[in-house]
Protein backbone atom coordinates (compact mmCIF):
# COMPACT_ATOMS: atom_id res chain seq x y z
CA UNK A 1 0.00 0.00 0.00
CA UNK A 2 1.72 3.25 -1.11
CA UNK A 3 1.58 6.15 0.99
CA UNK A 4 2.20 9.53 0.50
CA UNK A 5 3.88 11.39 3.21
CA UNK A 6 2.40 14.78 3.64
CA UNK A 7 4.74 17.32 3.45
CA UNK A 8 6.92 18.83 6.36
CA UNK A 9 6.57 22.21 7.16
CA UNK A 10 10.47 22.19 6.56
CA UNK A 11 10.26 20.87 3.26
CA UNK A 12 7.24 23.27 1.82
CA UNK A 13 9.23 25.62 3.58
CA UNK A 14 12.41 25.28 1.41
CA UNK A 15 9.70 24.51 -1.53
CA UNK A 16 8.06 27.78 -1.26
CA UNK A 17 11.70 29.48 -0.79
CA UNK A 18 12.80 27.88 -3.94
CA UNK A 19 10.25 29.21 -5.94
CA UNK A 20 10.43 32.98 -4.25
CA UNK A 21 14.43 32.65 -4.83
CA UNK A 22 14.32 31.67 -8.38
CA UNK A 23 11.95 34.50 -9.23
CA UNK A 24 13.53 36.89 -7.02
CA UNK A 25 16.98 35.68 -9.34
CA UNK A 26 15.05 36.34 -12.48
CA UNK A 27 14.03 39.67 -12.02
CA UNK A 28 17.69 40.74 -10.28
CA UNK A 29 19.14 38.89 -13.60
CA UNK A 30 17.07 41.02 -15.69
CA UNK A 31 18.02 44.44 -13.74
CA UNK A 32 21.97 43.49 -13.62
CA UNK A 33 21.86 42.89 -17.66
CA UNK A 34 19.45 46.19 -17.97
CA UNK A 35 22.08 47.75 -16.10
CA UNK A 36 25.24 46.20 -17.19
CA UNK A 37 26.03 45.84 -13.98
CA UNK A 38 27.87 42.43 -14.01
CA UNK A 39 30.62 44.04 -16.41
CA UNK A 40 30.94 47.10 -13.82
CA UNK A 41 30.77 44.81 -10.34
CA UNK A 42 33.59 42.51 -12.50
CA UNK A 43 35.94 45.41 -13.28
CA UNK A 44 35.23 46.56 -9.74
CA UNK A 45 36.28 43.23 -8.35
CA UNK A 46 39.04 43.42 -10.52
CA UNK A 47 40.09 46.33 -9.34
CA UNK A 48 39.96 45.10 -5.89
CA UNK A 49 42.05 42.55 -6.36
CA UNK A 50 44.65 44.04 -8.04
CA UNK A 51 44.41 47.27 -6.02
CA UNK A 52 43.46 45.48 -2.41
CA UNK A 53 42.71 48.30 -1.25
CA UNK A 54 42.70 49.18 3.19
CA UNK A 55 38.75 49.81 3.37
CA UNK A 56 37.14 47.37 0.61
CA UNK A 57 33.70 48.43 0.83
CA UNK A 58 34.00 52.15 1.15
CA UNK A 59 36.35 51.52 -2.21
CA UNK A 60 33.18 49.76 -3.37
CA UNK A 61 30.95 52.35 -2.66
CA UNK A 62 33.31 54.71 -4.58
CA UNK A 63 33.79 52.82 -7.52
CA UNK A 64 30.00 52.33 -7.83
CA UNK A 65 28.82 56.23 -7.31
CA UNK A 66 32.29 57.82 -9.42
CA UNK A 67 32.38 58.53 -12.77
CA UNK A 68 35.66 58.46 -12.71
CA UNK A 69 36.67 55.66 -11.31
CA UNK A 70 40.45 56.45 -10.93
CA UNK A 71 38.90 58.49 -7.49
CA UNK A 72 38.18 55.99 -5.56
CA UNK A 73 42.24 54.47 -5.60
CA UNK A 74 42.96 54.23 -2.25
CA UNK A 75 46.32 55.22 -0.26
CA UNK A 76 47.85 53.39 2.33
CA UNK A 77 45.67 54.78 5.37
CA UNK A 78 42.39 54.26 2.81
CA UNK A 79 41.76 57.42 1.95
CA UNK A 80 40.46 57.90 -1.96
CA UNK A 81 42.01 59.75 -4.78
CA UNK A 82 38.78 62.03 -4.64
CA UNK A 83 38.98 62.73 -0.81
CA UNK A 84 43.03 63.31 -0.67
CA UNK A 85 41.95 65.87 -3.53
CA UNK A 86 39.66 67.42 -0.90
CA UNK A 87 42.68 67.39 1.87
CA UNK A 88 44.94 68.99 -0.35
CA UNK A 89 43.02 71.92 -0.75
CA UNK A 90 42.31 72.34 3.08
CA UNK A 91 46.09 72.38 3.49
CA UNK A 92 46.47 74.54 0.99
CA UNK A 93 44.11 77.07 2.38
CA UNK A 94 46.30 76.88 5.91
CA UNK A 95 49.48 76.40 4.07
CA UNK A 96 49.12 80.61 3.79
CA UNK A 97 52.58 81.18 3.31
CA UNK A 98 52.83 78.47 0.95
CA UNK A 99 55.82 76.58 2.56
CA UNK A 100 54.01 72.35 2.05
CA UNK A 101 54.04 72.48 6.01
CA UNK A 102 51.64 73.95 8.45
CA UNK A 103 53.09 75.94 11.56
CA UNK A 104 51.16 76.55 14.59
CA UNK A 105 51.09 79.93 13.77
CA UNK A 106 49.05 78.96 10.87
CA UNK A 107 46.71 76.71 12.92
CA UNK A 108 46.46 79.45 15.19
CA UNK A 109 45.74 82.22 12.44
CA UNK A 110 43.12 79.67 10.76
CA UNK A 111 41.39 79.11 13.83
CA UNK A 112 41.30 82.49 15.85
CA UNK A 113 40.18 83.91 11.95
CA UNK A 114 37.49 81.03 11.23
CA UNK A 115 36.83 79.06 14.74
CA UNK A 116 33.37 79.91 15.62
CA UNK A 117 34.13 79.07 19.33
CA UNK A 118 37.20 80.47 20.73
CA UNK A 119 39.56 77.46 21.71
CA UNK A 120 42.73 78.53 24.16
CA UNK A 121 46.25 77.92 23.66
CA UNK A 122 46.69 75.03 25.58
CA UNK A 123 43.37 73.29 23.31
CA UNK A 124 45.09 74.52 20.49
CA UNK A 125 48.34 73.18 21.05
CA UNK A 126 46.43 69.52 21.80
CA UNK A 127 45.06 69.72 18.11
CA UNK A 128 48.80 70.35 16.95
CA UNK A 129 49.92 67.64 18.14
CA UNK A 130 47.65 65.29 17.02
CA UNK A 131 48.67 65.75 13.76
CA UNK A 132 52.08 66.48 14.48
CA UNK A 133 53.44 62.49 14.73
CA UNK A 134 56.68 63.47 14.27
CA UNK A 135 56.93 66.17 16.68
CA UNK A 136 59.32 68.60 14.39
CA UNK A 137 56.66 71.37 14.99
CA UNK A 138 55.16 71.19 11.54
CA UNK A 139 51.96 69.38 9.90
CA UNK A 140 53.53 68.26 6.58
CA UNK A 141 50.89 66.81 4.20
CA UNK A 142 51.58 63.40 5.45
CA UNK A 143 50.83 63.35 9.05
CA UNK A 144 47.57 65.71 7.82
CA UNK A 145 45.80 63.16 5.76
CA UNK A 146 46.87 60.91 8.51
CA UNK A 147 44.98 62.78 10.60
CA UNK A 148 41.81 63.03 9.18
CA UNK A 149 41.82 59.42 7.46
CA UNK A 150 41.41 58.58 11.12
CA UNK A 151 39.03 61.52 12.24
CA UNK A 152 36.85 60.62 8.90
CA UNK A 153 36.97 56.99 8.00
CA UNK A 154 33.40 56.04 9.05
CA UNK A 155 31.72 59.46 7.77
CA UNK A 156 30.16 59.27 4.41
CA UNK A 157 31.22 60.98 1.71
CA UNK A 158 28.73 63.54 1.60
CA UNK A 159 29.54 64.28 5.25
CA UNK A 160 33.28 64.20 4.06
CA UNK A 161 32.83 67.21 1.48
CA UNK A 162 30.76 69.24 3.83
CA UNK A 163 33.12 69.35 6.27
CA UNK A 164 35.98 70.28 3.97
CA UNK A 165 33.63 72.75 2.24
CA UNK A 166 33.32 74.40 5.64
CA UNK A 167 36.90 74.37 6.60
CA UNK A 168 37.79 76.11 2.60
CA UNK A 169 35.18 78.26 3.09
CA UNK A 170 36.47 78.61 6.56
CA UNK A 171 33.74 77.68 9.49
CA UNK A 172 35.05 75.03 12.28
CA UNK A 173 33.10 72.56 13.16
CA1 LIG B 1 55.56 67.08 11.68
Amino acid sequence: MATTLPLSDADAASTVFYDMDASIKDSNMEYLSSHNIQEKIANMYERLVVTKPLLPIQYMVDFLSFEDKEQALQDEYGLSEWRQGWLNRVFEKIDVDNSGQIDFKEIADFTSKYGSTAMNEEQLKEIFKDFDTSGDNFINPHEFKVFFARALRNVSNADFEKSMKDLIGGKLA
